[in-house]
């Protein structure tokens, strides 16, 4: 079993062109910037490169090999409002998976009050049949239909007012972006 979640370049926007992410574009270390988090048993690979995508740039890949677990490159953000966008290219790649050990390559967007606590998160997700996820009041879902790279954006605020009810959006103080992988929803 093995998934990948790369990416290029991430910006969480108030106005196209005020960024609140630091390093958003892996052009620096992952150390600037970036935590890394990971549990379970497999080969973790977080890193970047320039040849993920054939461009001349860098990306940042989060790759969970075989095993058990998870892992996750993420970065949180204070926000003075909710009305802001993620944006983010991404590739995604998962192979096997059964009912009881299945793969999910995604990039989450996660809603935390000043306390630092969870109170939703968005999820682009790729993920084969075995997935049990489903959508609640304070989960969002996006279904991946092309693996390869894409250019997505996330509209915070229409996230919280159209499919996350039980989050306050006055509430939310920090947005929490990551690359992340898992099996059986670890
Ligand atoms: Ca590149």
């Amino acid at each position: 079993m093995r998934r990948i979640v790369v990416l290029l370049p991430l910006l969480l926007a108030i106005a196209s062109s005020q960024n609140l992410l630091v390093n958003g574009d892996f052009e620096q270390e992952l150390s600037v910037g970036w935590t890394r988090d990971s549990g379970g048993y497999g080969f973790f690979t977080m890193d970047r490169q320039t040849n993920l995508e054939p461009d001349p740039d860098f990306e940042a890949r989060c790759s969970l090999y075989s095993g058990s677990g998870y892992c996750r490159l993420s970065q949180s953000a204070a926000v003075p409002h909710h009305w802001m966008a993620v944006s983010f290219r991404a590739a995604f790649a998962i192979a096997g998976g059964s009912s009881t050990c299945w793969p999910v390559a995604y990039v989450a967007i996660g809603y935390l009050n000043s306390a630092d606590e969870l109170l939703g998160e968005t999820r682009v997700y790729y993920h084969n049949s075995y997935c049990t996820w489903v959508p609640s009041a304070t989960l969002s879902l996006i279904d991946v239909t092309n693996p390869d790279w894409t250019q997505y954006q996330v509209d915070v605020e229409e996230e919280l007012r159209l499919h996350l009810p039980g989050v306050n959006p006055a509430d939310v103080r920090q947005i929490r972006v990551s690359l992340a992988d898992s099996t059986a929803g670890g």
